[in-house]
């Protein structure tokens, strides 16, 4: 056979055998068997690369990565839906639909799935484009993205000559769950719902990183088709199948009333959906009826979305537990027998702090009331007190920390208790894992898990320890080999040119995340100007005020924190700055504005002195650097002259900022 021809039998095949697993979840070879039918054409591609088209299905692992996304004109819009709350507003959408339609209407519901929007262009039945819904009528390309989601048809059989379709991209909980169970053993962020790691993967601008993501589709409206005329919605639903799409469940309803049941079985049963839904679709059938209807500004009038209030399940409290976060916080959390709550397993909850355990009168052994509403783990709503078994006691948080036993402390705020002590190993641990996180060092390969065995094998008490690190002394550790030993001295190596901000921020000291540190390593050069500056030029850098100040000062001046750093600069740390710098002309000097200005505004001069790195203040002192005064200035003016201080004419502090 001629390789033209067996790469177009390849491709039918793995096509076949993609859709069979992919959209309807019925395999009929094993895995082994189509990784090397893909083998197969993969070499073949090798070998006559003029023969490669866009849509083969090896294409779907990525091409090329982007710079940007180029904006799209939707041809047909895509529109957004009006919201119900109640069966109340559904009812009134019936009503209005009985009004203003003179003849029988019937009704579709579907459950909506809770991803992104996106339309589908095929020319001749082969995907040519994809696009973001952005605001409905301009979207960006994600063609190279849509690629590599599993279940879109990259062609289809019997097509129209242009065809639009719109779906839904979504995470599965499934895979959801797989990938932040893998980010947690790499002590990465955790990402909040199916819905946000879709958009991080969409938004990836190397289609390899979107690829990894397994991704899938699920279409429910035919937005244009140059081909047959449909009569209904559920015929283009039903079409749209036959081509190959995976298609949205619907049901198919004479009027409103009978629309409950479903959308109420829908809502019972979310839970056992592959994907996460917020809602369920009530549509109008007919296509002719749907063009009768029109749009209002914002929404088609022929559909509503009604809306679930957030799932609430209850559940026992099998015991109370208190976490020491990085910065020595103690945070009690509860275990509950778990529940399946909104498409998840649920085992813990939340409780913030003690103030929270009290206004709940939460105790061990009581029957909680949890709801998760989008975010990772659930809160507990209320206690149900009828349940509450006897001889229960209110819950404590201890006096001591948990992990040390160190004292801990009320923190300034009054809600939070802190473990006081500078050695407590709970401390320790998340902050050698916050150093290597993704925001911080961003050393691939050293979660919590790897430092808790470094940390244990007496490897690692402080971070300069990474870059002293030997690859067989890690090799030996548990779940550890050569192979990951080297990979993690890689990493280790390579965040030696981290830059000043992740390094700053890899520090880890109060009120000092990954913003501030940017904004300290655009003023600053290096590490050493930085830890050269007083409080008073600290503060002079916008956005850093005077706790901030006094938290890096006070690390800085700790000489545990100077011994870090003289090991981290032995190890050859690079400690300069990889930001672009800011003008910081003004650093440490503190202006006042007095009398009119006749250039600008006393909010814009402000703004350029703090551009500038300096500070503006109201009041004259003896700390104040320069009086800029302007007509008319009075008692300000008075002030700085008995002060001695120096006095600038409006000429003059333009030619300072020149
Ligand atoms: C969904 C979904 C969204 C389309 C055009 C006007 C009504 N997320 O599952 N939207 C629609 O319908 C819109 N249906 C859906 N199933």
């Amino acid at each position: 056979m001629d390789a033209q021809k067996e790469i177009l039998k390849l491709r039918k095949e793995i096509e076949k055998n993609s859709k069979l697993y992919y959209v309807y979840d019925a395999p009929v070879i094993s895995d082994y068997e189509y990784d090397m039918l893909m083998n197969r054409l993969k070499a073949l591609e090798a070998e006559h690369p003029e023969l490669i088209t866009p849509d083969s299905p090896t294409q779907r692992v990525g091409g090329e990565a982007l710079s940007q996304f180029e904006p799209v004109q939707h041809q047909v819009p895509l529109e957004s839906l009006t919201d119900v709350f109640s069966y109340d507003e559904l009812f009134s959408f019936g009503e209005r639909m009985d009004s203003m339609l003179s003849s029988a209407h019937d009704y579709v519901v579907e459950p909506k799935i809770d991803g992104l929007s996106m339309s589908l262009e095929y020319e001749n039945g082969v995907f040519v484009r994809g696009a973001t819904r952005g605001d409905g009528i301009t979207g960006e390309n994600v063609t190279e993205n849509l690629r590599t989601v599993r279940s879109l048809p990259l062609r289809i059989e019997n097509a129209p000559q242009r065809l639009i379709v719109r779906g839904e991209v979504y995470m599965s909980k499934a895979v959801f769950e797989e990938l932040n169970a893998q980010r947690e053993i790499k002590g990465e962020a955790l990402l909040a719902n199916p819905r946000n790691a879709a958009a991080g993967s969409m938004r990836q601008l190397d289609p390899k990183v979107a690829a990894s993501r397994k991704l899938d589709i699920i279409c429910f409206n035919l937005q244009y088709s140059s081909g047959e005329a449909y009569q209904t919605h559920a015929e283009t639903l039903d079409a749209m199948k036959d081509m190959g799409f995976p298609v949205v469940p619907y049901s198919h309803y004479d009027n409103i009333r009978d629309c409950v049941e479903r959308i109420e079985w829908l809502g019972e049963n979310r839970g056992e959906l592959p994907y996460e839904m917020d809602g369920a679709v009530i549509k109008i059938n007919s296509l002719a009826q749907r063009r009768e209807l029109g749009s209002t500004a914002k929404a088609p009038r022929w559909a509503v979305a009604f809306k679930y209030p957030p799932e609430k399940k209850e559940s026992r409290v099998l015991d109370i537990v208190v976490q020491v976060g990085r910065t020595g916080v103690l945070t009690p959390k509860v275990i509950v027998e778990p529940v399946r709550l909104a498409g998840t397993t649920v085992s813990a909850a939340t409780l913030h702090n003690q103030d929270n355990i009290d206004r709940l009168d939460l105790r061990i052994g009581d029957t909680v009331l949890l709801q998760k509403a989008g975010e990772i783990i659930p809160e507990v709503l209320s206690v149900n007190k009828a349940k509450r078994p006897e001889g229960t006691v209110p819950f404590v948080l201890p006096s001591v920390c948990p992990e040390c036993g160190s004292p801990v402390v009320r923190d300034e705020d009054g809600a939070a208790l802190r473990c006081t002590s500078p050695e407590c190993p709970a401390q320790r641990l998340r902050n050698l894992a916050h150093f290597a996180s993704r925001e911080a060092m961003d050393i691939e390969g050293l979660g919590i898990s790897v430092c808790e065995s470094l940390i244990h094998a007496g490897l690692l008490t402080s971070a300069a320890d990474l870059y002293y690190l030997k690859a067989e002394d890690i090799a030996v550790l548990d779940r550890m080999g050569d192979k990951s030993a080297a990979n993690l001295i890689r990493a280790i190596e390579n965040s030696k040119q981290a830059g000043l901000a992740r390094l700053l921020c890899a520090f880890g000291i109060r009120q000092v995340g990954q913003k501030a540190a940017k904004v300290l390593a655009s003023y600053y050069p290096d590490l050493d100007s930085l830890m050269a500056a007083d409080v008073e030029n600290l503060t002079s850098i916008p956005d850093v005020g005077a706790i901030t100040a006094n938290y890096l000062r006070g690390w800085f001046d700790n000489p545990q924190s100077q011994h870090l750093i003289r090991r981290l600069r032995e190890a050859g740390v690079d400690f300069t700055s990889h930001e672009e710098k800011k003008d910081s002309r003004f650093a440490g000097l503190t202006f006042v504005l007095t009398g009119s200005l006749q250039r600008f505004t006393r909010d814009e001069a402000s703004e350029i002195i703090e551009s500038f790195g300096g500070k503006a203040s109201s009041s004259v002192s003896k700390k104040t650097s320069y009086v800029v005064a302007g007509e008319n200035a009075g008692s300000k003016l008075i002030k700085a002259e008995a002060l001695g201080l120096r006095i600038l004419s409006e000429e003059e502090f333009v030619d300072m900022i020149q």
